[in-house]
């Protein structure tokens, strides 16, 4: 097994420590535990400028190990952005790393030529100057790079931020709102490391079967931090920013969370949850009652995903601890939200189908299945000898050819290829297009570029009431459909297509990917 396991880290920490090489960055410590960073807000200076730098860094993740990272104005991660609807804002992206990048306002609806696509590269020392006009509802949105074959690397090495929408109607409802003291954002990612501290990182059989399968968790770059916040009610915008990983999340005390927001924006009402299913690239933001001022923790339950349920994921696993021990915020949770448009009852039929498709799955699951996974997953008892013959073929699994990557997997019957613009949709019209997936049965996280769409119907069933909003990521699996009423509001060229893709990074660095234009 190469990965060290985290008690190997720790006990190798304590040697590293007593060193004295404990000058690097890393999140800042309460009691043995780091505590929660929480990204600094960014807004546009007088200029109505926005200036962000990928850049490359070093942190310290676990305790005396230094990890080689990517951040933005920052070692890992980036800044939260925050603009307003009716901004127009000019982002200044310059590329301070040894490899081309490009970035995407993920959940925003602008025009192909400023979406940050693959097509809008960004050459290593240069600067891309796109201009945002910020026209849709309040929500919490997401940046990462999107370059062609490498967003998944890019995004384990630490590129991605928040990129929050405020307007007048949300401001009105009086959501706690102060941030990081009771509006908190917590992006989830998993990762796993190499013996040198460095992330790992394979594109082998196992990658482009599953995605990335981590072994440790962060929390907007810290593992099982704690966060001291506000007594009362709390705003949780979770970020499901992992590669591959879907989450299920509860409370660890079993208290209520009141869904308030998908992607793209407010929910009609509250939507009292027990559990929220978090898949890749999706947001929520979900109200938790803190009155009581008792710590908790956020958790994720074991998920149905192929090979996501290896230690430590195959029990309940606290991510962060809340502990609301601050000061009486402000905020409530309100009775209703905001007027959500009826969808259109008069929608025409099917115009669009997104087939997500796997080729070398068979190989991939074959692999797995001989190292004991599904039977293993079966019985949901975990065997060591099953673990460590599957981390073995996640970490040793020689890495793929890459012309052999690029054509593992597929949308609509052929893998991503640039300048193929392999459909058109018509501009401000409403659409109804059709997700599924081949005979793969695994899990994929749609992502459509350039629009916020609403989920008519998953599996052929109405969407449970938080989904029911605007999204830009419809997940499917166990050869799901997903039907969504979607309206392109912004024209997308040749030269500049949208994107509709599996949003696990690995099946999309490897082909499951299309684009289209918009006029
Ligand atoms: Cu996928």
């Amino acid at each position: 097994m190469k990965g060290l396991s985290r008690r190997e880290l720790l006990s190798g920490g304590a040697a590293i420590a007593a060193a004295g090489l404990l000058s690097i960055d890393r999140p800042s410590r309460a009691a043995g535990r780091p505590m929660l960073p929480i990204p600094p807000e960014l807004v546009a200076d007088a200029t109505g400028t926005i200036a962000l730098r990928a850049q490359p860094g070093e942190r310290q993740f676990l305790p005396g190990v230094a990890t080689p990272t990517y951040g933005i104005n920052g070692p890992f991660l980036g800044p939260a952005i925050r603009v307003r609807r009716g901004d127009t804002v000019s982002l200044k992206v310059t590329n301070g790393i040894k490899e081309d990048i490009t970035m995407h306002w993920h959940g925003l609806k602008i025009p192909g030529d400023v979406d940050g696509s693959p097509y809008n590269v960004i050459k290593p020392g240069l600067t891309w100057e796109p201009t945002l006009n910020i026209d849709q509802p309040a929500a919490t949105c997401w940046f990462h790079p999107h370059f062609y074959p490498t967003t998944a690397e890019l995004v384990i090495m630490g590129l991605a931020g928040l990129f929050l929408i405020d307007d007048e109607e949300t401001d009105a409802l009086g959501l706690p709102s102060s941030w990081g003291v009771n509006d908190i954002p917590l992006i989830l990612q998993d990762r796993r490391f190499n013996e040198d501290g460095s992330f790992f990182h394979r594109f082998n059989m196992v990658a482009i079967t599953t995605g990335y399968v981590g072994d440790t968790m962060l929390v907007n770059g810290a593992h099982y931090p704690e966060a001291r916040t506000a007594r009362g009610w709390l705003r949780l915008r979770l970020l499901n920013g992992s590669n591959a990983r879907g989450y299920r999340l509860a409370l660890s005390d079993k208290r209520s969370m009141y869904a308030v927001a998908s992607d793209g924006g407010l929910l009609s009402e509250p939507v009292e949850i027990k559990e929220l299913l978090l898949y890749g690239g999706e947001r929520y933001e979900v109200l938790v009652d803190a009155r009581d001022g008792r710590h908790f923790d956020l958790v994720t339950r074991p998920v149905d995903q192929m090979a996501m349920n290896l230690p430590p994921f195959d029990g309940e696993l606290g991510l962060v601890t809340v502990r609301p021990d601050g000061a009486e915020g402000a905020g409530a949770l309100p009775d209703t939200l905001v007027d959500l448009p009826p969808l259109v009852s008069d929608l025409p039929p099917v115009s669009q189908n997104l087939v997500m498709e796997m080729r070398l799955d068979d190989e991939g699951m074959g692999l797995l299945k001989s190292a004991g996974l599904m039977k293993m997953t079966m019985a949901k008892k975990t065997d060591p000898a099953v673990v460590k013959a599957v981390t073995k073929l996640i970490t040793d699994g020689p890495a793929l050819p890459l012309e052999q990557q690029l054509s593992a997997n597929a949308v609509n019957g052929a893998p991503f290829k640039f300048g193929a613009a392999s459909f058109a949709a018509p501009l401000d019209t409403e659409l109804r297009w059709l997700i599924s997936e081949g005979s793969d049965q695994m899990q994929h996280p749609v992502h459509i570029h350039g629009c916020q769409f609403r989920i008519l119907s998953l599996d052929g069933k109405a969407p449970p009431a938080h989904m029911a909003g605007w999204k830009d990521v419809a997940p499917i699996e166990k050869g799901g459909t997903a039907e969504i009423q979607v309206r392109f509001e912004h024209p997308a060229s040749k030269d500049h297509p949208f994107m509709a893709h599996c949003h696990n990074l690995e099946h999309e660095d490897s082909g499951m990917m299309t684009d289209f234009t918009v006029s």
